[in-house]
């Protein structure tokens, strides 16, 4: 596996990577995830995002929507501490908010950047302006990478690292194919994609592939067909910038957040099925992974 740069993801590999709890340790130590997300009917996602950042051991997690659902937001989430950005009239995010998400990200350690963010084309020129301006490193999911297939080209910039998770049909979008040809050449394409552009790349699907801009990759074995099912990669999403708040290397932080995530998926379907999976079953279902894993 060496000579291909192709690893298999295993319980040892992520066992020794998982980060460390010191006695001493408080939240300070444990990083500040900034979850930019949330649109009208879109609301779930961001909180699911956030609340799987605190489950992946974040000590500190606010989720910043748009002004008109932030009351909802308050609502649904408990741990997650929250904050209203300028809004269309409409209720999605504006242009305006490029500054105050720039200020609150100078105070944490990441950012996750598109749970239920909507393809509004306000929103759109948002994310197009803030993505060349990271510096801080980020995890760009869901409609933040709809909003970058509008013009990879963003990516040439001086950014933060960056972590992709596109499913099948993202990333069909990010290299203009369809979502069955990106299904047919998975690794390739997976792996092409981080090289060119110096990201690293999530494929998700079973099977989910993490390349990294240097050509590793690794395979996620855990998972099942239960995590097809709303929500899943919002839970994920959350994971890994929870990692990443943790001081992990992004590529460490999204191949361990693949593989506990799939975990996840494989302890909730020995205890429920898979047919009745929630997403935020995935949520429940994380410490028990934890705590085999420790
Ligand atoms: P098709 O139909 O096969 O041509 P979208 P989304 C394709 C938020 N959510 N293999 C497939 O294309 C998200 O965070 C909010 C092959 C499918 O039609 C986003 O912000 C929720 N193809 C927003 O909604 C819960 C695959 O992509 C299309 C594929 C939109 O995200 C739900 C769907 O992708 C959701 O997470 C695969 N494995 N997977 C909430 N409760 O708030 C996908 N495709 O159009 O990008 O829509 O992923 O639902
Ligand atoms: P999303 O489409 O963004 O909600 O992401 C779906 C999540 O569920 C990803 O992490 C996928 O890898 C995972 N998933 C979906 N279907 C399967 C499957 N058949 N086997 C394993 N994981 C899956
Ligand atoms: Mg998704």
């Amino acid at each position: 596996s060496q000579r291909f740069n192709l690893h298999l993801l295993t319980p040892a590999w992520c066992r020794s990577r998982l980060p460390k709890r010191e006695a001493s340790g408080h939240k300070g130590l444990y990083g500040h995830v900034l979850a930019v997300g949330g649109a009208p009917g879109l609301t779930g996602a961001i909180a699911l995002a956030a609340t799987a950042a605190l489950r992946a051991g974040a000590g500190l997690v606010t989720a910043a929507v748009p002004r008109g659902v932030h009351g909802i937001l308050e609502m649904k989430t408990t741990e997650v501490m929250t904050c209203p950005l300028p809004e269309t009239p409409g209720g999605y995010l504006s242009r305006e908010a490029l500054d105050p998400i720039l200020e609150r990200l100078a105070a944490c350690d990441v950012l996750a950047l598109g749970p239920g963010l909507s393809r509004d084309p306000a929103t759109v020129e948002l994310v197009k302006e803030l993505l060349p301006r990271l510096k801080a490193p980020a995890v760009v999911d869901a409609d933040a990478l709809n909003a970058l297939a509008t013009d990879t080209g963003i990516l040439t910039g001086n950014h933060g690292p960056l972590v992709l998770t596109p499913h099948p049909g993202e990333m069909a979008r990010l290299v203009g194919t369809t979502a069955a040809r990106v299904q047919e050449d998975r690794l390739e394409i997976a792996r092409k994609y981080a090289r060119e552009w110096q990201v690293i790349l999530l494929l998700k699907g079973a099977r989910t592939i993490i390349a990294w801009p240097d050509g590793q990759a690794y395979i996620n074995p855990t998972g099942n067909p239960g995590m097809a099912t709303a929500g899943s990669g919002d839970v994920l999403t959350g994971i890994i910038a929870g990692f990443m708040a943790q001081g992990l290397e992004p590529g460490v932080a999204a191949a361990l957040g693949a593989f506990l995530h799939g975990a996840a998926g494989d302890e909730a379907r020995a205890s429920l099925g898979q047919h009745a999976l929630l997403a935020g079953d995935l949520l429940n279902f994380l410490p028990a992974v934890f705590r085999n894993l420790e």
